[in-house]
């Protein structure tokens, strides 16, 4: 008499899944719900590796959370009513949680399914032998688990959604069946269903050696369940387990028709051991190899076939016989349930389109590779393309020149920085000092960016574009604005004057004049300078000013942008970016520095300020 332990699944078993398999988790709660259970066989997952927290799944067309935890102790304490553990941790970890599970909740536990392949065998034997005395049953390792239609699914078993309705998986047939592989087992599910009334239960029993559980163990059960009435066993070469079967169909234990083969016939056209995909596929002696074991099936009393192709029709036969006899009443066919189809899947089939919230056209993490703008990141490293290259890519989506490239580097080192006294820096300075962390330092310091400071760039090249555009003349641009009331853009600044001229704009004005085809909107701001330096020596084209125009002349004329294209970024605000992005290394740098310098509290001295209050 073997020990089936395995519990008979009921559409009431709970179960709780060891490791973090959602699409897993989700195939089993579609499993249940066309099976119409009431609740999710799934209650919770274990998960050592994170903190507890609860994930979303689909229960129908309805969302549901499920916990996840941390600890064992804490998910079958929180969920007693479970008594089975779907069990997907690897190979490597596989042996300590299984015996984890035995040692503190076995009285709990009715049933483990291991689903981890290349489990060494000493430790497979050595949880099967503390597994048996406590009279917790295994299935597995090295299985896709099993499969009882209206009551539970182990992890993946019965492939996808579509294969469970062809296969009618979604409400019991009359036939159970025991085998080793979960693809074969799959191979059993379509069979049964096409020949019989369908299945009543499966099991994939394991590829290894050594199984928790048997042949035996499930045929026994099953030969003991009165509504199974067929009886399947699909073996393979190597072990001798299917002798248990033939002794017991001997003696008369197994009282139900057996339809039995054992694959890897082909074996004996080799004229050496053929070691087949599973661990424990290899005969070892002649009574091992499927010819002989398919001999002595046949011989004990099972049905079976000539070869693997006839299988269908025996099982045909045997149930024929059965329907006729009047054995079996056909299981009633009832309407395929419909599951909400997953929408990815959906999508890959081409079923489903839906309009993208998002479009992007700069960056691409999908395949194996990062792009910037349609490069591989490689090969902006091979291309040496630097920070200007990837700026141009993912500002401008343009492998820009590298005259450009450097010229947009030149623009982040001299903006970096301008000192501590300069708006951003101060309140990146305070922000730090009152004990906010970088981001928000930086960001204080970044929102003080605007027309007055480093925030002019955009409209100065407006302004200095339109002018020049227009063939303004410097002397009238300037008193048209004088009417208007309005400040020139990129002109004056607070230290910077004609005696004490900045060499961050003779820097960048230098470079434009040498290396830019053409220079007329900087042209145009130089003669304005000459104008307004006249009224006040601190009037002069600042750095704001000087970068802004000649960022539109190189736009305008490097040969990657049209006029337009290159009017365009400037209306964009790209030029602001620049200041942003170049001064942020400078603020960043501050609150470093701040930190470094372990700078407490900053509050403004009383003596520093008018008090108007009377
Ligand atoms: N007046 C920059 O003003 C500043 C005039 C003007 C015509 C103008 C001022 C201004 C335009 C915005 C701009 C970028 C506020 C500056 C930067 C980065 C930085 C900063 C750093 C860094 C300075 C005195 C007289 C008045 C005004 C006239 C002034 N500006 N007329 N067009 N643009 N510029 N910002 O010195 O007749 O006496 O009433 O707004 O380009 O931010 O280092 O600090 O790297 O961090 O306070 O370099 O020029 O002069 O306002 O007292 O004016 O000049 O109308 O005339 P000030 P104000 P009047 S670069």
């Amino acid at each position: 008499e073997a020990d089936h332990s395995v519990e008979n699944f009921t559409a009431k078993t709970r179960c709780v899944v060891y490791g973090l398999m959602p699409v897993a988790v989700q195939g089993m709660l579609d499993f249940d719900f066309m099976c119409k259970r009431e609740k999710p066989s799934v209650a919770a997952m274990i998960f050592p590796f994170s903190a507890n927290h609860y994930m979303k799944f689909y229960w129908g067309t309805n969302e549901i959370l499920l916990p996840v935890y941390e600890s064992m102790d804490e998910a079958f304490q929180k969920h007693p009513e479970v008594s089975v553990v779907v069990n997907f941790a690897s190979f490597r970890s596989v042996y300590g949680s299984v015996m984890e599970m035995l040692e503190n909740h076995s009285e709990q536990i009715k049933t483990i399914g291991i689903i981890a392949e290349g489990v060494p065998e000493s430790q497979t034997r050595a949880f099967n032998k503390v597994a048996a005395d406590k009279g917790v049953g295994i299935i597995g390792p090295a299985t896709v688990g099993g499969i009882k239609p209206g009551c539970f699914r182990i992890g993946n078993t019965g492939g996808m959604l579509d294969n469970i309705v062809m296969c009618k998986l979604y409400r019991p047939g009359s036939v159970a069946y025991v085998s080793r592989s979960g693809g074969l087992s799959n191979e059993l599910n379509n069979m049964i269903s096409r020949n019989t009334d369908g299945v009543y239960e499966g099991v994939a029993i394991g590829g290894d050696r050594y199984p928790g559980s048997r042949f035996l163990d499930h045929i026994l059960r099953y030969n003991d369940n009165p509504s199974v009435h067929m009886l399947v066993l699909l073996g393979e070469v190597g072990g001798i387990d299917e002798y248990q079967i033939c002794d017991a169909l001997k003696s008369g234990r197994i009282t139900k028709p057996l339809v039995a083969w054992c694959i890897g016939t082909c074996a004996s056209k080799f004229t050496f051991e053929v070691q087949f995909g599973h661990a424990g596929a290899l005969a070892k002696a002649d009574m091992e190899t499927s010819m002989a074991k398919n001999a002595a099936l046949k011989k004990a009393g099972a049905h079976v076939p000539e070869n693997f192709f006839e299988f269908g029709n025996m099982l045909n036969t045997i149930y024929t016989v059965l329907v006729d006899s009047g054995s079996i009443e056909p299981a009633p066919e009832v309407e395929a349930p419909k599951i909400p189809m997953d929408y990815q899947w959906a999508k890959r089939l081409g079923l489903v389109r839906k309009p993208a919230a998002f479009i992007s056209s700069i960056s691409d993490d999908r395949g194996d590779e990062l792009k910037y703008g349609g490069m591989p990141i490689s090969e902006v490293f091979d291309k040496d393309l630097g920070v200007g290259g990837v700026l141009g890519l993912l500002w401008f989506r343009r492998h820009l020149p590298v005259h450009v490239t450097k010229f947009i580097e030149m623009i982040l080192m001299v903006t970096a920085d301008h000192g501590p006294a300069v708006s951003g820096a101060h309140n990146t300075i305070v922000s730090a000092r009152a004990g906010k962390d970088l981001v928000s330092s930086l960001c204080s310091g970044l929102l003080t960016i605007g027309p007055r400071f480093g925030g002019a760039l955009d409209d100065a090249a407006k302004m200095f574009t339109s002018a020049s555009d227009k063939g303004l003349d410097a002397e009238t641009f300037v008193k048209d604005m004088r009417k208007q009331n309005k400040l020139i853009m990129g002109i004056g600044h607070k230290i910077k004057s004609l005696s004490n001229p900045d060499k961050r704009v003779e820097i960048i004005k230098n470079y434009a004049l040498e290396h830019f085809d053409d220079n007329s909107v900087l042209l145009f701001a130089l003669a304005v300078e000459q104008v307004t330096t006249k009224k006040k020596a601190n009037l002069i084209l600042n750095v704001d000013g000087c970068i802004a125009v000649c960022f539109v002349d190189m736009l305008r004329s490097c040969g990657a942008f049209t006029t337009e294209e290159a009017d365009e970024q400037i209306e964009n605000g790209c030029l602001n970016g620049l200041f942003v992005l170049g001064r942020s290394i400078g603020f960043i740098g501050h609150f470093l520095d701040q930190k470094r310098l372990k700078q407490g509290l900053y509050r403004h001295p009383w003596d520093d300020i008018s008090y108007l209050t009377e």
